[in-house]
């Protein structure tokens, strides 16, 4: 019998469980069947297949990816940045090595590169061959892969790159640290070009709100213009994800805003839409209080 037909009774299955930072629980998950575990020089890598999630993509036991929402999380980090700015031509995904954050920059036809700079190349031959739909614009001849740090690599270019998307693993997570420094946001910035704009995926504001609180206070001490948002992200912990938005020109991701784009827009979306993009960065009490915007 395929193992997809097999009943999965609790108990009579394997599991896959995530700690939440602190350890206070987690998150389960049926496991029908491994397809991937390899130990890079950087981090465990493991993709199985689970019913109704679909393949799931860990790093050191952390869900990064599940084929029923991570075009949640991927539409939510790069539309919202995409879309403000008035014509992004040459952008750079920093980490994203399951390739979901580059198939999403594609979607928007003014794009005429799009570096991908990750640290893990055994992340991106994973994706391509375990995640084909999450993978599958990474061939594209748009795209340039450089294995590296991030943090590194991005200090050798000024003015270069009209986008900035910020797609990295948690702080405390293998090399993801270096993604949350100030000195990495300041060089983010200096590459970016007169209007440029960055996003980066700053962490769920209920367990890991301090991550959040910092990262957000960081970029802010680099950007005129600098605004947290939020999306929903149900195999993420907490289920409520925070994304920072900053803009070199002091574009406001409200004020600024033109939804003629999004109606405009040829390819599919399935989360962002013009209500979502404005509705994203009304922010409830605690998370203002936690930011330091009250
Ligand atoms: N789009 C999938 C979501 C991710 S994956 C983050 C990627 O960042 C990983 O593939 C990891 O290898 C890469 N990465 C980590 N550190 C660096 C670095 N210093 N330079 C370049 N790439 C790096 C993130 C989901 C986060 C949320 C989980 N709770």
């Amino acid at each position: 019998m395929p193992m997809e037909e097999m009943e999965l009774k609790p108990g009579r299955h394997m599991l896959y469980m995530e700690w939440y930072s602190r350890d206070p629980g987690g998150l389960f998950m049926k496991v029908n069947r491994w397809l991937y575990s390899a130990q890079s020089p950087y981090q465990r890598i493991d993709i199985f297949e689970s019913p109704f999630y679909g393949r799931v993509f860990a790093l050191d036991g952390i869900t990064m990816t599940t084929e029923i929402d991570e075009f949640m999380y991927h539409e939510m980090l790069v539309h919202v940045p995409m879309f403000m700015h008035p014509n992004p031509k040459k952008v750079l995904v920093i980490g994203g090595g399951d390739g979901g954050s580059v198939r999403e920059v594609l979607k928007h036809p003014s794009v005429e590169k799009v570096v991908m700079c990750e640290i893990d190349e055994m992340v991106v031959r994973a994706a391509m061959e375990y995640l084909p739909y999450t993978a599958s614009k990474l061939n594209d001849p748009r795209v340039e892969l450089v294995f590296e740090d991030g943090a590194k690599f991005v200090r050798q270019f000024k003015n270069e790159f009209d986008v900035i998307i910020i797609d990295s693993t948690d702080p405390t997570a293998g090399q993801g640290g270096h993604l949350f420094t100030l000195e990495f946001y300041k060089a983010c910035n200096e590459a970016l070009k007169e209007d440029g704009i960055l996003c980066a995926q700053t962490e769920g504001m209920t367990y890991d709100w301090e991550w959040g609180s910092t990262a957000y206070k960081r970029i802010k001490a680099n950007f005129p213009l600098v605004k947290m948002y939020l999306g929903f992200m149900p195999t993420y912990p907490g289920g409520i994800w925070s994304y920072t938005y900053a803009s070199k020109a002091g574009l406001d991701p409200i004020k600024d805003y033109n939804p003629e784009k999004v109606r405009n827009f040829k390819e599919p979306l399935r989360y962002y839409n013009e209500e979502i993009h404005k509705a994203a960065f009304a922010l409830p009490n605690f998370v203002k209080k936690y930011i330091g915007e009250e």
